[in-house]
């Protein structure tokens, strides 16, 4: 219903006012040409002149304003939205009316939140005067603003499948670790990154989570005979991926914009962005063996050796890739995936910047523990925890990221730990967090952006 989209806009446009510049921007196609988070100061369209003077988000657009009659400027911004339509739920918590009646008369009387408004929803496209506008909508959420995960492995790459299933992609950056990453054959494997683009669309491999969903595995088969390296299964059209990413770093271009290149590739409309073009490995120091490589640790020895360390080779010179220092100190929400915290988050926050840049924004981060129960629902993390001396609870993960994350999301198993998370200075959400399909992970993802 438009109601829904016009108190989404609102809650927004209350709460997180550079958001709806974001959005403002991003409708004009130039999402970079915002400059200002106040509501008071023009706007000007396409040409450059002030269409009104109340709402400073938007700057020099390349293309018209379009008020909810398709016309471009000044003077055709009489819309009043349908306030009977708003009392739906916007699922932000706000309630529109209440909070935003005054401002809401103020705004929509702007072309662009009038244009935004009819645009609300994607399902009704009737604007306040009864007007059909059946080209425009986009999908339900819109107006969440740009939601920015932190994600490494497969738990992270179910999450965030279902996270695209109440957000629009466009909306949404990944930030992913790299610190798995291997060259083999000569050829640069970037399994996490991989991961999450794979099954964002729709063709991981559901049995293992990893890999392509009908592969096969002639090239592997092929080695066998030499005895080549195949513990590390590379199957034949995954291989292409490596291929080519390959090829591209050799070309001189960077990580960022291979993975870009390839989730566009995919289909992808969100950003995928690795941790940094910098390479940074991921290194444990097991006991009896001395340091050796991650995938060394994760696949050649099914991760059943014991840790004493970890370090993240290379991290301390290494930048974050273009964009993920901005995304983190733009976005609305930022997310740390059910991910492993040692293996797969901590790499990320180990690129310097990343770690402050998401602690500058606390309150604003939710964590999901992939601990449930006192034990890891895929992977090492339990096992590990342990060995490198953290408790391996929800108690453990909110005392890790408690300097991060505002809020933890931890199963109901774990509801009789709530207060304990609690006392870590975390606030605590219990609700469903095993993933056994998309319906789990979309109610998770609802939970998340709600929490
Ligand atoms: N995991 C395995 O357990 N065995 C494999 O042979 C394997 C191959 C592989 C190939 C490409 C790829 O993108 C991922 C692959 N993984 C494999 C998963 C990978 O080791 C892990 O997902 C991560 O590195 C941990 O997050």
């Amino acid at each position: 219903m438009l109601g829904e989209g016009v108190a989404d806009a609102l809650a927004v446009a209350y709460q997180q006012p550079a958001e709806l510049g974001h959005r403002l921007a991003q409708l004009a196609g130039h999402g970079s040409h915002i400059v200002g988070h106040g509501l008071d100061g023009p706007v000007l369209d396409g040409d450059g002149h002030v269409v009104e003077a109340h709402l400073q988000l938007v700057e020099a657009l390349a293309h018209p304003l379009l008020d909810a009659d398709g016309q471009v400027g000044r003077g055709r911004a009489r819309v009043r939205p349908r306030l009977d339509l708003l009392g739906e739920g916007s699922g932000t918590g706000l309630d529109a009316l209440e909070a935003g009646g005054d401002l809401l008369q103020r705004l929509s009387q702007q072309a662009l939140l009038a244009h935004l408004l009819v645009n609300g929803t994607g399902e009704e496209t009737v604007d306040a005067r009864g007007h059909v506008h059946p080209e425009r909508g986009y999908r339900r959420g819109s107006f969440r603003g740009v939601i920015a995960a932190l994600a490494g492995g497969v738990g992270a790459a179910r999450f965030l499948r279902g996270l695209l299933e109440v957000c629009d992609q466009r909306d949404v950056t990944i930030v992913v670790n790299t610190g798995d990453d291997v060259v083999l054959h000569g050829l640069r494997v970037s399994p996490d990154v991989d991961t999450v683009t794979y099954t964002l669309a729709g063709a991981v491999n559901p049995e293992t989570g990893w890999g392509l969903a009908g592969e096969t595995w002639t090239v592997m088969e092929a080695l066998e005979r030499y005895r080549g390296l195949t513990w590390f299964r590379l199957g034949d059209r995954d291989l292409a991926t490596h291929l080519y990413r390959t090829h591209r770093l050799g070309e001189g271009a960077t990580l960022s914009e291979v993975t870009h290149e390839l989730a566009k590739a995919w289909g992808l409309g969100l950003r995928v962005l690795p941790m940094s073009d910098d390479r940074v490995e991921t290194r444990l120091d097991v006991e009896g063996e001395g340091e050796i490589a991650f995938q060394d640790y994760f696949v050649r020895r099914r991760h059943a050796v014991t840790v004493k360390a970890v370090r993240f080779a290379g991290a301390t010179e290494a930048h974050p890739a273009p964009g993920v220092l901005d995304t983190l100190s733009t976005a609305s929400r930022l997310v740390i995936c059910p991910s492993n915290p040692v293996l797969s988050i901590a790499p990320i926050l180990a690129v310097p910047g990343i770690e402050a840049a998401v602690a500058a924004r606390r309150d604003d981060v939710v964590a999901v523990s992939p601990i449930v129960a006192g034990a890891a629902l895929k992977g090492p993390a339990d096992r590990l925890m342990a060995e490198l001396g953290l408790e391996p609870t929800v108690v453990g993960v909110a005392r890790l990221y408690a300097p991060l994350a505002g809020t933890l999301v931890v199963d109901e198993a774990d509801a009789d730990l709530a207060a304990a998370v609690g006392a870590e200075g975390v606030r605590c959400v219990v609700a469903p967090t095993v993933m056994h399909g998309l319906a789990e992970a979309t109610a998770l993802a609802r939970v998340v952006l709600d929490a």
